[in-house]
C-alpha cells in the first residue's frame, strides 16, 4: 500500500512537470554551443545566404514553394534523406522549410562535408542561430525515416504551440512508434520579415575541373523531393496549393551552377523535385547486408557517409578476401552495375557475376574513407537469382558501400 502511494505521488509529480509531452519521445541531438560547433561552416554559409536573400531579390540560389498565408500556424512536409557528403566547400540545404506565419524554426536538411544533418535554425528572440542539430546517420534513419517509392524520407511537423508567446515546436515522425517526437521548441518575436518557404538552396563554388559547382558532382544521380506539404489554417491541415502559396516555373540548372540539375513541379504546390543527372533506377544492394558473403578478411565497417551507415572493407589483396552479393534478382541479359565505394587512394575492383570472368574497373580516390563515389560496369546476368562478386587478386579494392543493378 505504501509503495503504491509513493508510485502514485511520483507519477503525479511527473505529470505536473511535463503535461504536454509526457507521451512523446524527444529526437536525440545537440543543442547550444555543441550544435553550433557540429554545424560548423554549414551554418556560417547558411546565414550568409539568408542575409543575401533578404538584401538581393535577384539572387537565384533557391527554388521551391513560397507560402503567402501569414495567418497559417503550421507546416507538415515529407523530405528526402540522402547519404551524401559534400566536397569543395559546398553545402546543399534541401529541402529547408520555414513554416508560414511567424514561425520560429527553419527545419533544414543540410548536406555537409561531415554527412547529412537535420537542424532547426532558430529565427526568434534575436537568436538567429542553430537551435538543434542531429546527424542523419544510420541510427537516425532507422527511427525517423521510411522509404517511399524507393527513396528514404523523414516527415516534419512544425506548428505554433502558444499564441501569446509565439512559441513554435518542431516534431519528427518516429516511424518505430508512429508518434511525433519533439525536435525543438522556440519562443519569441520572429526576427526576419517577409516570405516563408519549403525550398532547395545551395552554397556553391565552381569546380575548375568540371566547370560546375562541386555539389553537382556530389549529388550526381540524386533525387530530392519535398512532398505532402500541408499548411495549418484555422486548426485544419490543408495541402499547399496556389491559393496559399506560389511555386515559380522551374529554373534551369545552370542558374545553380549545375547544368545537369533539373527542377520539376510534381504537384502544385505541395510537391516539388530536384534531380541531378539521370535518376537512379534499378535495385540497390547494400554491401553490408547480412545475405552477403564476406570472405577472408572482408569485414563490415561503420561509415558516416555511406548508405545504411556502413561499408565492407578489406576486400582484395589476394583471391581469398572478397565480397559476394547473393540474391541478385535480374532478367537475362546485360545489366548496368553501379558500384558505390569509398577510398582514400586510387584503387581498382574486379567485378564478376555468377563466378564468371571478372571485369576490372578503376576506382579513383573519392577523397576520403567516408566519402562515397561511384563507377559503373556492365555484367551479363541470368534470369532469376545471381551472385555478384567484388574482389581484387593483386591489390586492395576500395571499401564497398552498395551496388545498384539496373
Ligand atoms: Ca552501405
Amino acid at each position: 500500500m505504501r509503495a503504491w502511494i509513493l508510485l502514485a505521488a511520483l507519477s503525479l509529480s511527473l505529470v505536473d512537470v511535463t503535461p504536454a509531452v509526457a507521451a512523446q519521445g524527444v529526437v536525440p541531438g545537440l543543442t547550444g554551443s555543441a550544435a553550433v560547433r557540429s554545424a560548423g561552416d554549414a551554418a556560417v554559409r547558411f546565414r550568409e545566404l539568408t542575409e543575401a536573400r533578404i538584401a538581393r531579390a535577384d539572387l537565384h540560389t533557391a527554388w521551391g514553394t513560397f507560402f503567402n498565408d501569414t495567418a497559417s500556424t503550421g507546416l507538415r512536409a515529407t523530405h528526402t534523406v540522402l547519404n551524401v557528403t559534400t566536397t569543395g566547400g559546398d553545402y546543399v540545404y534541401a529541402p529547408t522549410a520555414l513554416p508560414p506565419g511567424n514561425a520560429c524554426l527553419e527545419m533544414t536538411t543540410a548536406y555537409t562535408p561531415s554527412g547529412p544533418k537535420l537542424w532547426a535554425w532558430d529565427w526568434c528572440g534575436g537568436r538567429d542561430t542553430i537551435g538543434k542539430v542531429v546527424d542523419m546517420d544510420a541510427a537516425f534513419q532507422a527511427t525517423y525515416t521510411t522509404v517511399v517509392d524507393g527513396r528514404r524520407v523523414y516527415t516534419m511537423d512544425e506548428h505554433r504551440t502558444s499564441t501569446t508567446a509565439n512559441t513554435w515546436t518542431a516534431y519528427l515522425m518516429n516511424y518505430r512508434t508512429g508518434a511525433w517526437d519533439v525536435f525543438y521548441t522556440s519562443t519569441g518575436t520572429k526576427d526576419i520579415p517577409g516570405s516563408t518557404w519549403d525550398f532547395f538552396e545551395i552554397y556553391t563554388t565552381v569546380n575548375p575541373s568540371t566547370g560546375a559547382g562541386y555539389f553537382c558532382r556530389d549529388l550526381q544521380g540524386a533525387t530530392i523531393d519535398a512532398s505532402n506539404m500541408l499548411v495549418q489554417q484555422n486548426g485544419n491541415w490543408v495541402p499547399a496549393s496556389p491559393t496559399n502559396s506560389s511555386l515559380a516555373s522551374p529554373p534551369s540548372g545552370s542558374r545553380f551552377d549545375c547544368p545537369s540539375l533539373t527542377f520539376s513541379v510534381v504537384h502544385a504546390n505541395d510537391a516539388w523535385r530536384a534531380q541531378v543527372g539521370q535518376a537512379q533506377t534499378g535495385t540497390s544492394y547494400e554491401a553490408e547486408a547480412t545475405a552477403n558473403t564476406l570472405a577472408g578478411q572482408a569485414v563490415r565497417r561503420n561509415s558516416s557517409g555511406a548508405s545504411g551507415g556502413a561499408v565492407v572493407g578489406y576486400v582484395g589483396n589476394g583471391t581469398a578476401n572478397y565480397l559476394q552479393l547473393n540474391n541478385i534478382t535480374a532478367t537475362a541479359g546485360t545489366h548496368r552495375v553501379t558500384i558505390y565505394y569509398a577510398s582514400g587512394e586510387n584503387r581498382s575492383v574486379a567485378v564478376s557475376a555468377d563466378n564468371g570472368t571478372a571485369t576490372t574497373v578503376s576506382t579513383p580516390s573519392t577523397g576520403g574513407w567516408d566519402t562515397v563515389g561511384s563507377v559503373t560496369a556492365t555484367l551479363t546476368l541470368a534470369a532469376g537469382t545471381n551472385t555478384i562478386r567484388l574482389a581484387n587478386p593483386s591489390g586492395w579494392a576500395p571499401d564497398i558501400d552498395r551496388v545498384v543493378v539496373s
